[in-house]
């Protein structure tokens, strides 16, 4: 389902905005336009929270922005709202601004670093402006990603080290793992989960036009939502896959989607406050990057095979799904249980666990499912 976002402040006020949660933006030039804005968001449950978001008015909802590695990347900033905001990737120094005013523009220019997930953010008044919705995805595509076997990665040949080489050289050429190689450009097997939670009262304080202080937010913030790429609970998977799913955005760019044999990247960043413990089912993951305190990407030396990986704010860490045969199946392919095989993702975080009850209604959760054996 799509959430609907109600432009509050911008210069198409007076029209009514529905817009899907974050679009995917490849730009070939890697030339973006991005607007900040106060909006209305609608939760899961209809409740509608004050936020405060980048746009890009050529895409529908949140975008993701993705580039090639080496591309001159430029990105435009309108600030819509009425208070001024900031921009800034940590991890790419010099893709920042300090201050936008109201009603300002602002342009980044830089060359994409080396391959990975990489979060855009608005710092000012950190973490509130962050929390408030001011955050998205960019993602840098290597130029040389292959290994010198000829096997597709989505990291850069230069930072590739031995265990990242072996992973990926085994998939679709291993006895643990046959069927496909990794394929690359293909938004089915490369997805993007940001997470962030949602606190309605800290929202409706700023709406008020009071001035909160930034350090004031870690020892108030309450989270009622916990959300993927926007999106909660059911929302954050289609519930009904057919020739017409769009994998490119919302839901579709969330739930890993394969038979048997087609390994998919997750790209996982936390954009919020609260530290994420996601858990998957049926298989487990391959930890490929984890994030370094200066916000640098580091490969990993040595790869784990994880159920469940803890990600602390601003973290972001690349997995790989194998979609290999699940350990729980004694037989193979299944007699009794029909495909697509359907197994769950969910955040051991209690509180993202218990959120407005049990079964996750306004929890952090998705699914990821397996359509047919080899
Ligand atoms: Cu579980």
């Amino acid at each position: 389902m799509d959430r609907r976002k109600f432009l509050k402040v911008s210069a198409v006020a007076a029209g009514v905005a529905a817009l899907p949660a974050m679009a995917s933006a490849q730009s070939t030039g890697g030339m973006f336009d991005l607007t900040i804005e106060a909006v209305d968001s609608e939760m899961i449950d209809g409740v509608f929270v004050f936020s405060i978001m980048f746009f890009d008015r050529s895409e529908e909802g949140r975008p993701i922005l993705e580039v090639t590695e080496g591309d001159i990347v430029t990105i435009n900033v309108t600030n819509l709202d009425t208070r001024p905001h900031g921009f800034g990737i940590p991890g790419i120094p010099a893709a920042s601004v300090a201050s936008i005013p109201p009603g300002g523009k602002a342009t980044v220019r830089f060359t994409a670093p080396i391959a990975g997930s990489y979060l855009y953010i608005d710092p000012t008044l950190a973490p509130l402006n962050r929390i408030l919705g001011l955050y998205g995805a960019f993602v840098v595509h290597p130029k040389l990603g292959t290994t010198a076997l000829g096997s597709p990665t989505p990291l850069s040949r230069a930072t590739h080290t031995p265990a990242v080489t072996a992973l990926f050289d085994a998939l679709g050429r291993s006895r643990r793992f046959p069927g496909d190689q990794w394929v690359p450009n293909d938004v089915e097997r490369d997805k993007v989960w940001v997470f962030s939670q949602v606190d309605p009262l800290i929202a409706a304080r700023v709406d008020a036009g009071e001035a909160v202080p930034p350090t004031s937010v870690v020892p108030s913030f309450v989270p009622r939502y916990f959300m993927i790429n926007g999106l909660s609970g059911y929302d954050a998977a289609p519930h009904k896959v057919d020739a017409t799913t769009d994998w490119t955005k919302g839901a579709g760019r969330i739930m890993p989607h394969g038979r048997q044999g087609q390994p998919t990247v997750i790209r996982n960043m936390n954009a919020g406050l609260c530290n994420h413990s996601p858990h998957i089912h049926g298989n487990h993951v391959f930890k490929l990057t984890e994030t370094l305190p200066n916000g640098a990407i580091s490969v990993a030396t040595s790869i784990y095979e994880l159920d469940s990986w803890p990600l602390p704010p601003l973290s972001r860490q690349d997995l790989l799904l194998p979609f290999e045969q699940p350990r729980d199946a004694p037989v193979w392919p299944p007699k009794e249980e029909p495909f697509p095989m359907r197994y769950v993702m969910h955040c051991h975080t209690e509180m993202s666990q218990t959120a407005a009850g049990g079964n996750y209604p306004q929890g952090l959760v998705t699914h990821w499912e397996m359509t047919a054996p080899l």
